[in-house]
Parts: structure tokens; sequence; C-alpha cells
């Protein structure tokens, strides 16, 4: 619990806090992942709720950086849901950075260690464009998996675009990406950027889910996973991905 303490309390008074392994350097990946079902119970008990799932180095670049082989997942609680007509407010977040994202709409229940990216299109009634705030409560966004993953993988805020489709006619590893600054090009990207595509990066998840007895629910979002690496962001910038086919999500921060 201590750990646990010491992570939320970082994200309250929302300060950076040395990572978790430079006191603990043996955590492993399976304890780390308790730690941070801990972390997310305690939310639950001030009265956050669980409303889906986010994928994190997912990317080939991204894994390489971290010297992984190994995506990570971590929770979505519903007080990290923005709006894209309200402001994100720069005071409640420690250094954020934003990340295009492809979200997919779960509409039923899918469990098992055997899940093909098939079967989680076959389940998902909407995919959607998003972009994720993540914002570590780690010095510097430095940090081991194992640090990341008691983190609840950096999550802090996400954003989804109006623009609701099926993926049944589309194309999601072709799919191109911009993500913009202030009307300047930042970042380029594809859906294929995230484990090829990013139904097969849902399909990792519930497997994953799946050795421990969970699931996806129906009603569950899910964040795929980074289409391109991360951008800070600061009061006054605005954000806006943009998606060939399933259009753009943008917000603003204050
Ligand atoms: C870890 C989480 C990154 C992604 O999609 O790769 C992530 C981090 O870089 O802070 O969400």
């Amino acid at each position: 619990m201590e750990i646990v303490d010491y992570l939320l309390s970082a994200e309250k008074e929302r300060r950076e806090v040395v990572k978790v392994t430079d006191k603990y350097p043996n955590l492993t990946f399976e304890e780390a992942y308790v730690l941070q079902e801990k972390l997310i119970q305690k939310k639950e008990q001030e009265g956050a709720r669980r409303i889906g799932l986010k994928l994190g180095l997912t990317s080939k670049a991204k894994q390489q950086m971290m010297g992984v082989h190994e995506a990570i997942y971590g929770y979505l609680m519903d007080n990290m849901l923005a709006l894209e007509w309200e402001p994100i407010d720069f005071n409640q977040l420690i250094h954020p950075k934003a990340e295009p994202e492809i979200a997919f709409f779960i509409g039923e229940d899918l469990q098992g260690t055997n899940i093909t990216a098939a079967d989680v299109l076959q389940v998902t009634q909407y995919v959607a464009p998003a972009i994720e705030v993540i914002d570590s409560r780690y010095l510097d966004f430095k940090f081991t998996l194992a640090d990341v993953i008691a983190d609840n993988c950096s999550s802090a805020r996400f954003v989804v675009g109006s623009k609701w489709m099926s993926p049944a006619g589309l194309d999601l590893g072709n799919l191109g990406m911009i993500m913009s600054k202030n009307g300047e090009l930042s970042t380029v990207g594809a859906g294929a950027a995230v484990l090829g595509h990013p139904a097969t990066s849902v399909a990792w998840a519930v497997n994953k889910l799946g050795e421990i007895g969970k699931g996806l629910k129906k009603g569950d979002i899910v964040l795929s996973g980074a289409i391109s690496e991360a951008i800070s962001f600061q009061p006054g910038d605005s954000i806006l991905v943009q998606f060939a086919e399933l259009g753009s999500v943008s917000f603003t921060c204050k």
C-alpha cells in the first residue's frame, strides 16, 4: 500500500516523484500489475469508475527506446475522460504529453487467451479518433517498465472525437494520421504503428487479461496505443489530430 499511496499522492499533489524501482530494484512486472490493480481499487474507493483499458508501448520505436519487447496495459477511469469543448487544465497535471490513438468501443464481452485481431473487430461497435494525455508521475518521465506499469501506464486524461464509425469498412492499419500543435505539424503516423494493426494491440491486451481470468466488458472503451511519439503541451496550446476517413479530434489547454 505504501507504493500505491506514494503514487496517488504524487498525482493528487501534482508533483514528480523518484521512481519506485530506485527503492525496490527487484520489482517484477507481475508485482507491478498487482500494484496497479491496488491503485485502481483505491481510485474506485474514492468514487471513480473503470470505463476501459489503454495500451502503452505498442510501437516498435517506443519499445526500443525503453529496451523492452512487450506492450503494457492500464485502466481508463471515468474521471480521465476530457471533452473537446472544455479546455484541459494544466494546473491539474504535472508535465503532460499528447498522443494520437484509435479508440475502440466494445459491444460485447470478450475474454480468452487466444483472441485474434479479427475477434476484436467482431465485437467492436465503433472506432473513433482519440488523443491520450499521458502524465507520468515520475521525475522527467523516466522509468523502467515495472515503474510505469505500477503508475497505471502514465494515464491521465483522454479525449474522444465525435465521429464514431463501424470498423467494418475501414482499413485501420493503413489509416494515416497527422498531429499538429497550434496549427503546426508535429508528428505523422498510421494505424500500423501500433503492433502492425490497432486491433492486434487490443487482442494482445485481451489475451494478457485472459491469463488472470479477466477480459473486456460490453461498453468498455479501449485506447489501442500511440500512433506516433508523444508531444508536450503548455497552457494556451491546442492539439489537433486528423485521421484519414476517421475525422479529427482536438483539445486546448488552459
Ligand atoms: C508510457 C505510456 C505510453 C503509449 O501509448 O505508448 C503510452 C509513457 O510513455 O509514459 O500510453
